[in-house]
């Protein structure tokens, strides 16, 4: 094992949560289970598939192809108490400021509060705030969708532009094409967050100023990216519409500055607010899903929220050995901290979840990428898992390879609904079928003389030597959970989603972690805005290490010159 992957260290002595001593018993334990293949764990139990599986509401999960046993899943569980996530589980919900590196709350939980209790920030009941700002989303999207909100040429709506990066992007992008068969049929949604000029360039080429909204989204309402999409996006709409009075038409913001969004000219009227407990990366649930509501209704909106309240209803309540988001983030402690695996597949088997991984990537690895403990100390064990992914079927054509073969553990979550969007059931039981095969081939792997009776058989060519039985092995053990969906409603992703977040709080908080604050982005930032100006100075660049100061120059003396120098 290389030393890069830090698992939990024989000899303690250092800080964190993974020195407690049920993580010994678990080290002796995983020195037991190291050897041991599922295989045998499957012909030994008959019963692992029920003893391993768990249901909430329309979401299914099987993780009986883990390298668990009963055993292990109880010494996991010892680790959650000690841990005491379920103090933190609660501190959570009331509102306690646990992203005490910027002294937040963290409530996106409120967010989705359909039974309506109070929950108190400061004293202050968050809720009929937050009710107030999703009836306006409805009312105002409804106008939308009806054709009453018109352009300043009294044309109707049919595209909306999201202009926002990150948190502000990632979250509405991935569920307004999840929820793609519940669009409205004449507003086509875009999304604007990349600075690279084509971007902004080639979405607004095909649109029409008339019958254009933006929603220029950014908490801040400072990010660079994002305002300078805005402020091209504004010029655009101007360049046609002539007057600065048609902007309050075409521009909303959803902030939660609202001094910023006026020195914009955008009417505050036309503001829709959040608030610094809402993490960028759990906005979706708050006015960053504007675009949402906009595309698929209110009530659709309502029914995501309701998914992701039952969630946290099942998260809140649920014993730990029973809690499906504290089981998924056990199962990746086990592989990441004891068998010192270093990433995590996302694998959807449904084409409208072909963004899940890459939101789920920010999710994660923005919350969990770190190594400084909640009291300041430098961690000796890993945290975050590298989340990767892509859908899955395309992926069995592409990099299944390496999972299957390539020697790595890679544990993965294979995610597919029962009842597919379209009427092509022999597509779906296609799908389907890879999906199981797939799961299974990763657990069972395939012996060598399982190959070799396969490659004695006419349908193997029984002419060949059998010098290549070898490559055609696989080693199987490879752990993996499927989850699947009843039907890819907006109920059900509300579920999956919430469910993938409290996975993400219950590692952290066994990592011992503010999983809320994102402190590693800033550097960058602080970099790049003293390299712009550098990047058009008169003058060559020195005053940084030699490859930076070389690339600086190099691109002064090689780029385009400067309509404005
Ligand atoms: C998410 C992060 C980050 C953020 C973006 C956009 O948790 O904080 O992805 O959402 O940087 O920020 P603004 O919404 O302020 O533009």
């Amino acid at each position: 094992m290389s030393s890069a992957v830090r698992m939990v260290q024989d000899e303690g002595g250092g800080p964190g949560v993974l020195h407690r001593p049920v993580c010994r018993v678990l080290q002796a334990h995983h020195a037991q289970m190291a050897t041991v293949h599922m295989r045998d764990l499957f012909a030994a139990d008959p019963a692992r598939f029920e003893r391993f599986s768990l249901r909430v509401g329309e979401l299914l999960l099987d993780y009986s192809k883990n390298r668990i046993t009963g055993d292990t899943m109880s010494l996991l569980e010892r680790l959650a108490e000690e841990a005491d996530v379920a103090g933190w589980r609660e501190r959570m919900f009331a509102g306690d400021k646990i992203n005490h590196t910027e002294n937040r709350a963290v409530l996106h939980v409120a967010l989705r509060n359909r039974g309506n209790f109070p929950v108190k920030v400061d004293g202050e009941d968050v809720m009929p705030k937050v009710n107030a700002v999703i009836e306006r989303m409805g009312a105002f999207a409804e106008r939308v969708r009806s054709g009453e909100w018109r352009g300043y040429t009294g044309e109707r709506m049919t595209d909306v532009v999201n202009v926002g990066i990150g948190g502000s992007d990632l979250g509405p992008q991935m569920v307004v094409q999840a929820l793609k068969p519940y669009r409205h049929p004449r507003l086509k949604m875009h999304f604007i967050s990349n600075v690279d000029g084509a971007h902004v360039k080639e979405a607004l080429e095909a649109l029409n100023p008339e019958t254009t909204l933006f929603i220029v989204s950014s908490k801040t309402f400072a990010t660079q990216e994002t305002m300078t999409n805005a402020h091209y996006a504004r010029e655009w709409f101007l360049a046609q519409s002539q007057a600065t009075g048609h902007i309050a038409r075409h521009f909303v913001a959803v902030s939660a500055n609202r001094d910023a969004v006026a020195a914009f000219g955008i009417d505050p009227a036309h503001m829709f607010e959040f608030w610094d407990w809402v993490g960028g990366r759990y906005s979706l649930w708050s006015a960053i899903g504007l675009p949402i509501v906009l595309v698929v209704g209110a009530e659709r909106f309502a029914e995501l929220l309701e998914g992701a309240h039952e969630m946290d209803e099942h998260f809140r309540h649920a014993p730990l050995a029973q809690n499906m988001p504290v089981i998924l983030a056990l199962l990746g402690i086990w592989y990441n901290n004891f068998f010192g695996a270093e990433s995590h597949a996302i694998l959807p088997y449904d084409h409208y979840l072909r963004s899940l991984p890459a939101y789920l990537q920010q999710a994660d690895m923005e919350s969990n990428g770190k190594s400084v403990d909640r009291d300041g100390r430098v961690v000796d064990y890993s945290t975050g898992a590298i989340v990767w992914g892509a859908s899955g079927i395309n992926g069995q054509h592409a990099f299944y390879q390496l999972l299957h073969q390539g020697g790595r553990m890679i544990p993965a979550d294979f995610i597919v609904s029962v009842e597919p969007h379209t009427e092509l059931q022999a597509h779906h039981d296609i799908l389907f079928a890879h999906f199981l095969a797939q799961t299974e081939a990763l657990m069972r792997g395939r012996t060598r003389e399982e190959t070799q009776l396969e490659m004695g058989s006419p349908e193997g060519g029984s002419a060949q030597t059998g010098q290549f039985v070898q490559h055609k092995v696989f080693d199987g053990n490879h752990p993996s959970n499927a989850l699947l969906l009843q039907k890819l409603t907006p109920h059900a992703l509300g579920m999956l989603i919430a469910l993938y977040e409290h996975k993400i709080f219950v590692q952290g908080v066994i990592w011992n972690l503010n999983s809320y604050d994102q402190w590693g982005v800033e550097l960058g930032k602080q970099l790049a805005s003293r390299i712009l100006p550098e990047l058009q100075a008169a003058a060559p660049v020195t005053g940084h290490d030699a490859s930076t100061s070389a690339l600086i120059n190099y691109y002064r003396r090689m780029r385009r010159p400067h309509a404005g120098l």
